[in-house]
Formats: structure tokens, sequence, C-alpha cells
């Protein structure tokens, strides 16, 4: 006979049974990264706890009391050698919050702790949703988190869609104790804002993205970069544009920074998301980029076309046609573990390795920037290849 304490006790097994299951490599692919089978982490993962009233007399048919929708765009970290992201998790009704996952191997058995991170306000005016937390671990000792934080746009009271995004920084040593700074002080809206990991000319430096309104970048846009004398009342005083929009690209329409970047002997890895039009709406895709170890912004490699893209059940989601990054870890093995979204839904990995994402980003031929340009690149690869025929 169904009872309440069996439906209890199969809805447990149930979700014990989607944590501990393994993931599998993909085969195939393009060389540069491995793609895996399942998601690690969607609204499924998320605790029973959250989600369900267990007392009988309470909630005597077992539904669910709070819903959740969605696990996305997390940022990443290896805390205490374990890998840890603290995702963006959005509920039924639409709010997103921060929470923390961890797993032993970075790919498989994620956890969520058991309590969303409780973000306080600070200073600053109420958030009324949070998005996209960047985790940087700063040469300062702290780990810090950036993140969007969005707010009705009280100059138009009777638009109820209007909104207005700001940078929102926050720092801790624990996950779970976050110290709120001023959010970032800036002319222009901001969203996808990233704390470089170390100090350039004994400043903060942060790489932004300066938009006009809330989903257009307007007329500037591109991955901004600014330097902060003080991070716990940051301004943004001078912003110059390091990497630009531009016609006919991947990134034609917006771009934004991903995770932090890495340091490698080569340069600094950036891993970024470019944004076009299609008849369907808009297209979300991963690119790469490399900059300069003298001079963090000086781009000295700039793969052309798109690095990672959702592919398959991938597109299908919330907002079809996106991947989204903003958390990768570097090992001390020369591993990297990407963790992208897809759809604007759940989270998944990608596995690939320093070596490759250098060897990648060094050997990709440029955006030639038109049909010509690209047609003559293919054919001088095809040139090269008669002299190498295996
Ligand atoms: O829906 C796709 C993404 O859209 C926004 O990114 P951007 O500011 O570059 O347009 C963000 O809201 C992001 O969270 C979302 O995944």
């Amino acid at each position: 006979m169904e009872t309440w304490s069996n439906k209890v006790t199969a809805l447990r097994a149930a979700h014990e049974a989607l944590l501990n299951r393994k993931n599998e490599a993909l085969e195939g692919g393009n060389g540069i990264y491995t793609k895996y089978r399942y998601p690690i982490l969607t609204a499924e993962h998320t605790p029973l706890e959250w989600r369900y009233d267990f007392n009988e007399t309470d909630n005597p048919y077992l539904m669910q009391r709070i819903m959740m929708n969605a696990v996305l765009n997390a940022g990443a970290i290896k805390f205490n050698g374990k890998y840890t992201v603290v995702a963006r998790v959005e509920g039924a009704d639409r709010k997103s919050f921060f929470a923390v996952a961890q797993s032993e191997n970075g790919i498989d058995g994620w956890r969520f702790w058991d309590e969303p991170i409780t973000m306080p306000d600070g200073e600053n005016a109420p958030a009324t949703n949070v998005y996209d937390m960047r985790l940087t671990q700063h040469e300062d000792g702290y780990i810090y988190g950036v993140f969007c934080v969005e707010r009705h746009d009280e100059t138009k009271p009777f638009d109820t869609s209007a909104a207005t995004a700001a940078a929102g920084i926050a720092r801790t040593k624990d996950l779970v104790h976050w110290e709120r700074l001023k959010d970032l002080s800036s002319l222009c809206q901001q969203r996808n804002v990233v704390l470089h990991p170390e100090f350039v000319e004994g400043k903060y430096a942060l790489l932004t993205r300066p938009q006009d309104g809330f989903i257009d970048t307007g007329k500037g846009g591109g991955i901004g970069w600014t330097l902060v004398e003080d991070i716990t009342h940051a301004e943004v005083r001078n912003e110059r544009i390091i990497f630009s929009r531009n016609y006919h690209t991947v990134y034609e329409v917006k771009n934004g920074e991903g995770p932090a970047p890495i340091k490698t002997d080569k340069g600094w890895l950036h891993l970024a998301h470019g944004v076009r039009n299609t008849a369907d709406g808009l297209r979300y895709v991963l690119y790469m980029y490399m900059t300069a170890l003298d001079d963090p912004t000086r781009i000295i490699a700039k793969p052309g076309g798109w690095f990672l893209v959702p592919e398959g059940w991938e597109y299908i989601g919330d907002v079809m046609n996106v991947a989204f990054a903003n958390g990768w870890i570097a090992d001390e093995d020369g591993r990297v573990f990407i963790y992208y979204a897809s759809a604007d839904t759940r989270m998944h990995v990608a596995t690939s390795t320093i070596n490759k994402l250098v060897d990648y980003c060094l050997h990709t031929p440029e955006d030639g920037l038109t049909t010509g340009a690209s047609v003559e690149t293919i054919k001088a690869l095809v040139a090269k290849n008669k002299n190498h025929k295996s």
C-alpha cells in the first residue's frame, strides 16, 4: 500500500540516485575539450528540504511547496580541495539566489550545501534579483564574488519591465559569511563585471561591460577595463574597451567576460560570451582570447569564431540557443574544468588542459572578417596539409 512515508522513501531514493549518477565523457568532439553526457546541476539537484514540507500533517499530498526552475551561470573555485561552484539557482518565482555546491572530482557527485547563501544588501539599495557571480581568489587573501544586481528602474514607474543592472561586490573567506561592499559606482549600467585575480599597477583591476540599457549595450559595449584603488568603494573612473564588438562576428551584438582569467606562462587565458542576432532570436556562444602577462589588457591571441556552443538538447530550455560560462577551475596538474550553462536552464562541465587551451588560442586562425579571408585561411591549411599526408 502506498503510504505517505513510502512516498517520502521513494522520493529520497530517486533524489540520491540522481546525485550519485556517474557522468560519462562523450566520445569524439573537437579535440580541444571533452563534454559530458549529463548536466552536473539542474533544478532537480537542489535539496529536497528546499522544496518539500516533510511534515505529513501540513503536507498530506507530499507536494512541492517551493518549486525550483533552473540552476545556471555558476562561478567556480577550488575550495578546501573540492571543486566548488556558487550557482545561480532560480525559483519558480523567477528570483535567482546563490548557492554553493561541491564535488570531489569536478565532474559528478555534486551536492548543494544545506542552505542557500544569505547575501546582505549592505549599504546598497535592496536588490530585486541577483545573478551570475564571478568568483575570484584575489592575491589580497579574500575570495570575491562580483555579480549582477537588478532593480526596478524607478525613473520609469509605469513600466513594469524597466530594470537597471549594476555590479554587486562581496567578499568572504568561507563562502558562508559574505561581507557586502558598495556596488560598483558607474555612470552607466554594468553587467558581466569580473575582478582580475592580481593587483595591476598596485590597484584592483576589473573587467567590465558598460551598457546604456538593461538589455542593450547601446553605443559602447564590449569588454572594458578599469582600475580601482579602494575595492570597498569601487568606482569606474577611466574605463576603456579592450575587446570590442564587431560586425559579422559571433560577438556582433554583445559580449561579456566569463570567469576571472587564468594565468599561464604564455599569457592570460580568457573565456567570454558573444551574442549575435538570428531570425530565431539571440544566439549566445563562448569564445576565448589571450592577453599579455606584462599588460593584461593587451590582446596577444584572438582565435576566430566560437569555442563552445549549445549542442543537441543543450539548445533547449528557458532561453533557447544560449551557452554561458562564468566559472572555470585550473587544477595544479594542468587540467581545466569549464563550467557552462545551457539555455539558461542547467549546468554542465567540459574538461580540457592549460596546454590545449593555450594551443587553441595561439594556433586557431583569427576571424579575417570577410568570406574571402575565411576561404584563403582554409586554402592555406589545405596547402600545408599537402606536405603532410598521413
Ligand atoms: O539569457 C542569456 C544571458 O543574458 C544575459 O547576458 P548579457 O548581459 O550578456 O546579455 C544575462 O542575463 C545572463 O544571465 C543570461 O544567461
